[in-house]
Parts: C-alpha cells; structure tokens; sequence
C-alpha cells in the first residue's frame, strides 16, 4: 500500500497536471469568431486589410497578427482595433502576389486573461 504522504504527492501532482491542461489554449474553446477576408476565401483581388472578430474586445498590445503567403512574411503596419471586438492591421505592400496566404493570430480578449491562439488561411488568384 502506498504511503498517505506518498498518495497525497499523487493527487497533487493530478490536480497540477489536470489544471496545467485546463490553461493550455488548445482546447477546443476559442474567443474567435470570423474574418475579413474570409476563413478559406478565395478573393480575385489582394485584399489591403486583415480584420479579425472576436466574442469580446482584444487588449491590442497584448495580441499579434502575422501574414505567411508565397513569399514568406509580409509585413504588416498600423494594428489597431475599431472598437467593435476586432483586431485590423494593414498589409503594407498592396500587391501582394497570387498563391495561399495564412494568418497566425494571438490575442487576449475581454475579461479573460488567457492568451488565444489560431490561424486560417485564404487564397489570392488574380490571374494578373
Ligand atoms: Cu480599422
């Protein structure tokens, strides 16, 4: 039989993992709700913006937008909120080329202090 001190190291080492993974932001549960442009859109033009909505307001300087596409990492300027729980930043080259874009997202939302993380990705084809 297992000692109690021992049993009781246990538990507490169950209860520290089981709310370890309670923390982890990879649950199924995300503040994310859609965006601009679409979650796996396909658009005939570049779009200049990225817009993200969520359940509540994100806390802007605690949350980040990076863009991945053809050409590896586009930058990106003027991150901001308009005040309507979203996130928007500009794409800083208004052409981007044609090819599969992704957009990796992290951001603290509302009341909760937790930091949320995800991605989506959309299609640019021109033809141009
Ligand atoms: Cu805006």
């Amino acid at each position: 039989m297992p000692s109690s001190k021992k049993l009781k190291s246990l538990v507490a080492l169950f209860v520290l993992a089981a709310s370890l993974v309670g923390c982890a932001s990879s649950g199924d549960y995300t503040p994310f709700l859609r965006a601009e442009p679409a979650a796996d859109a396909v658009l005939n033009r570049a779009p200049r913006n990225l817009r993200l909505f969520y359940n509540a307001l994100p806390d802007v300087p605690k949350s980040s937008l990076t863009l991945t596409g053809p050409d590896g990492n586009y930058d990106l300027r003027g991150f901001h909120t308009m005040g309507s729980d979203d996130l928007m930043i500009e794409i800083t080259n208004p052409s981007i080329p044609d090819g599969d874009y992704v957009v990796d997202w992290s951001a603290v939302v509302g009341e909760d202090s937790a930091v949320y993380e995800g991605s989506y990705r959309f299609t640019v084809a021109t033809d141009r």
